[in-house]
């Protein structure tokens, strides 16, 4: 089923159209309203009226989470406060946070988006939605929540992490969707195991991942484990929070709910266009959003657009599966890694968990990149020589697939921390 088959099935010319003349309406407002916006288009020579549609964008100014922070918390408002019901913060690990308020109609689109994403996984009113993100601050708990109402299926407001109670819900109340980060997944489905419970008897059936970057081989080891079908939900509080895009039943990208917002693909460094297929920064404009609209909000995240017909029927603009984030590329040795490419290479080798952690440092003035891998239990031994044997397995692979040296630690099965929400992968002593 297809939640808004008019708006998701337009015609490129009419997307294009309605894109055009929501982007008008939305320049003009934030020149009158917000003064940041208003100094910037002066301070580039441009009246509302030069933005004539989606080909004139390149024109206006970007948005950074800098710009966010620097007028913490409302300062980008375009309305008054009073027109706020609801304020989401983001959950940045360093500084300041940024704050996003959302008004009545802002709240109703926000719902809109995320019960056409779960009616893109194949989820209907039929259905008993766990809700593992986090309620609060976080756009997870209470984005999926209020997409699972508004479709009408049944919701659990589960929350993230008591594990045993997740397990305890997933069986009593018959749960057949599971919201929640893939690595929380991933913990779940050992957590079942352990518990001696078979996922094949659970009447879950479809997953709904997202709020961090995770491989395919990541999906298809969650989908093994709980014997589901895995989709990719993908989001950000500046711009709204889940379901932005979710991938749909022929798992060929995620589909963006581009009638509300406009997405483009950039050079990082140049920050011009680049073509369909090739990775670039993921940029949005708000083209309905009432409280605070944004123009050109530079996400960090790379991925790379696709424009042409899905075998699904809907033409809105897929993106592909997140592939990192700018900032959290490392460069080792002059060489950019990708805390993905590990998880693609770990997830291919049987003795290997995905849990791992990728500990940066640096000794005189060389980077060094150790990763720390867990093992299997059954594969961990007493024998040095066989420990030996798979470390360098696990080396070769990694460093044949990152073109750098790294060290390998292996670790013991569940001493790297397991996460409820966002999974933290890297530390990097480098900074500190
Ligand atoms: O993570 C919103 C969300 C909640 C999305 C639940 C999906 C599910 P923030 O906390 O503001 O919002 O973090 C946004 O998380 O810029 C990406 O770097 C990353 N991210 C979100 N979804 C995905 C995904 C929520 N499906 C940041 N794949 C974004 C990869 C993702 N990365």
């Amino acid at each position: 089923m297809i939640w808004n088959e008019p708006r998701e099935c337009m015609g490129r010319d009419e997307m294009h159209h309605l894109q055009s003349c929501r982007l008008q309406s939305v320049v003009k407002k934030v020149y009158h309203n917000v003064p940041f916006y208003r100094t910037k288009m002066q301070a580039l020579g441009l009246e509302p009226d030069d933005i004539k549609g989606v080909e004139d964008i390149a024109k206006l100014p970007f948005t950074t989470k800098q710009d966010l922070r620097d007028s913490y918390p409302f300062g980008l408002a375009a309305t008054p406060a009073s027109e706020f019901v609801r304020v989401h913060a983001s959950s940045g690990t360093t500084g300041k946070p940024t704050a996003v308020p959302h008004s009545r109609k802002d709240l109703e689109m926000f719902a809109e988006c995320v019960a056409r994403a779960l009616c893109c996984t194949g989820a209907t009113k039929n259905d008993v939605i766990q809700v593992s993100y986090g309620y609060g601050l976080f756009t997870g708990g209470l984005g999926l929540h209020d997409g699972a109402t508004k479709l009408g299926a049944t919701v659990i407001p589960a929350s993230g992490g008591n594990t045993r109670n997740q397990l305890t819900l997933l069986q009593d109340f018959g749960s057949t969707v599971l919201a929640c980060t893939p690595s929380y997944a991933l913990f779940l489905s050992e957590a079942l195991a352990e518990a001696g419970i078979d996922s094949a008897k659970l009447p879950l059936r479809i997953g709904v991942f997202g709020a961090e970057p995770w491989t395919a081989e990541m999906r298809e080891k969650i989908e093994t484990g709980l014997q589901i079908k895995a989709y990719d939900i993908y989001g950000l509080s500046e711009v709204m929070g889940p379901g932005m895009s979710d991938s749909c039943e022929a798992r060929n990208g995620l589909h963006i709910a581009e009638d509300h917002f406009y997405p483009e693909a950039l050079d990082p460094d140049t920050l011009t266009a680049v073509p369909d297929g090739v990775v670039g920064e993921l940029v949005f404009t708000h083209l309905t959003k009432e409280a605070m609209p944004l123009l050109r909000y530079r996400t960090r995240d790379l991925s790379s657009l696709h424009h042409e017909a899905c075998a699904c029927g809907r033409t809105n603009v897929r993106m592909d599966r997140v592939k990192g984030r700018s900032d959290d590329m490392l460069i080792i040795r002059g060489v950019n890694v990708f805390p993905s490419q590990v998880e693609s290479v770990l997830l291919e080798i049987p003795e290997a968990k995905p849990h791992y952690m990728i500990i940066v440092d640096r000794e005189g003035t060389l980077d060094t990149l150790e990763i720390q891998v867990e093992i299997g239990e059954r594969y961990f031994s007493d024998e040095m020589a066989q420990l030996s044997t798979l470390k360098n397995k696990i080396k070769h692979a990694l460093d044949n697939a990152l073109r750098v040296s790294v060290i390998v630690s292996l670790v013991e099965h569940k001493t790297i921390q397991r996460s409820e929400g966002k999974a933290k992968r890297v530390i990097d002593r480098r900074k500190l």
